[in-house]
């Protein structure tokens, strides 16, 4: 990365930023800190706010409420990034698939199964339909200290179409996969539909005022490595390009979670500027798999976070240990549990902030 393609992302509000310094490769004795699911159901103040908006969509596109539960960590918690309030499937619902959440289980779309429903979907985002959260970002930014980072994101083209194909997530990764193997052709169209989409999307957020953005492929590590670099390094690659053709010097974060002895071969074709790291990583493997200039982010286990005390410490002193010697972003290794006190969300920020 170029000192001048650095100069356009790192703006004077935002140059600060121990996060996006970081994005630009620098070591720091203190690293950044910002957790994923930070905004959520763990926090009182979401639960009092989702129980006034309608369903968790309408919550996503009511930019009033989507910039307050945004803001929510930030002001409890004094964390290094936002990250914007909203959900991987607004893209299948901007290319005009149902989508719908259900209370205690999760999203559930209806599923496109073959190459003749794929037909159904628009043959490009509409992104008028996501100008509410377009609004969110600008209000976040807006509000936002400037010593605070806020990141876009979306999901990866092949989790995404996990959930399109599958109507939903987790094991029923298996319709997306039987499709990717009796259908490749009618497969890699939608992959490439979900490429422009979402690199449009991101390109949005970056031009409404996100400082970076986070590409969440949840569901690939499961798959072979032909088909991982196939189906999940190829057209995140892909969006890199794109986002970066309009905007030299974005910055991107990619989290491949689980992708384990995979993780090399990912970090060769993705031009990612950081990599996240699941909970399960060996991060001595990692530091080898990844390019030193590129930073690392996680790798805190949710689960210590929910018990807190000297296994959480333990647990964020494990990663500086490790990786602080190195561009770093802490973080876990998955989302925050609904579960989690509060309090340790702030115990593991002072652990983290003591290490310089
Ligand atoms: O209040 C509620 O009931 C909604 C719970 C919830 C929340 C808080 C969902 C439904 N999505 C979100 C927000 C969300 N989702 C964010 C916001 C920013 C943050 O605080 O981190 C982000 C970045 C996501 C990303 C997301 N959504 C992923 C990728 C990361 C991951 O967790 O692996 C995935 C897979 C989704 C799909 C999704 N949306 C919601 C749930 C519960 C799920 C996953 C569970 C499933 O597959 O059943």
């Amino acid at each position: 990365v170029s000192p001048a393609n650095n100069l356009a992302t790192l703006t004077p509000e935002t140059s600060g930023s121990r996060f996006l310094k970081a994005l630009s490769g620098e070591t720091q004795a203190v690293p950044p800190v910002w957790l994923m699911r930070q905004a959520g159901r763990y926090l009182p103040e979401y639960r009092e706010l989702r129980a006034q908006a309608g369903g968790f969509l309408d919550l996503c596109y009511t930019p009033d409420l989507a910039t307050e539960v945004t803001l929510q960590p930030i002001r409890r918690f004094d964390l290094d990034a936002a990250i914007l309030f909203s959900d991987i499937l607004v893209v299948p619902h901007a290319l005009g698939q149902e989508v719908r959440f259900v209370e205690g289980e999760g999203p559930r779309l209806d599923p496109l199964a073959s190459r003749a429903e794929f037909a159904t979907l628009k043959p490009e985002i509409d992104l008028g339909m996501l100008a509410p959260v377009y609004e969110t970002v600008a209000r976040v930014r807006a509000e936002l200290d400037p010593s605070k980072a806020l990141i876009g994101f979306c999901g990866a083209p092949y989790t995404v179409a996990t959930y399109m194909v599958g109507g939903r997530g987790g094991e029923e990764q298996a319709p997306a996969r039987k499709l990717a193997y009796s259908d490749p052709a009618a497969f890699q169209a939608l992959i490439d539909l979900l490429v422009e989409a979402s690199a449009a999307h991101l390109l949005a957020q970056l031009e409404a005022g996100a400082n970076a953005v986070q590409i969440f492929d949840s569901w690939s590590g499961d798959l072979p490595p032909a088909e991982f670099m196939t189906w999940s390094a190829a057209p995140i690659a892909a969006i890199c390009a794109r986002v970066r053709a309009k905007r030299p010097g974005a910055k991107i974060l990619a989290f491949p979670r689980g992708a384990g002895a995979k993780l090399k071969a990912f970090a060769e074709a993705v031009p990612a500027d950081a990599i996240g790291l699941a909970t399960a990583e060996d991060r001595r493997a990692a530091r080898e798999a990844v390019p030193a200039h590129v930073a690392l982010q996680g790798n805190v286990d949710p689960i210590a976070l929910t018990v807190g005390g000297s296994a959480l410490d333990a647990a964020v002193d494990g990663v500086l240990a490790d990786l602080g010697d190195r561009p770093l972003i802490v973080n876990l290794g998955h989302g925050v549990r609904q579960e989690t006190p509060p309090e340790h969300v702030a115990q593991m920020v002072a652990r983290v902030r003591r290490a310089g």
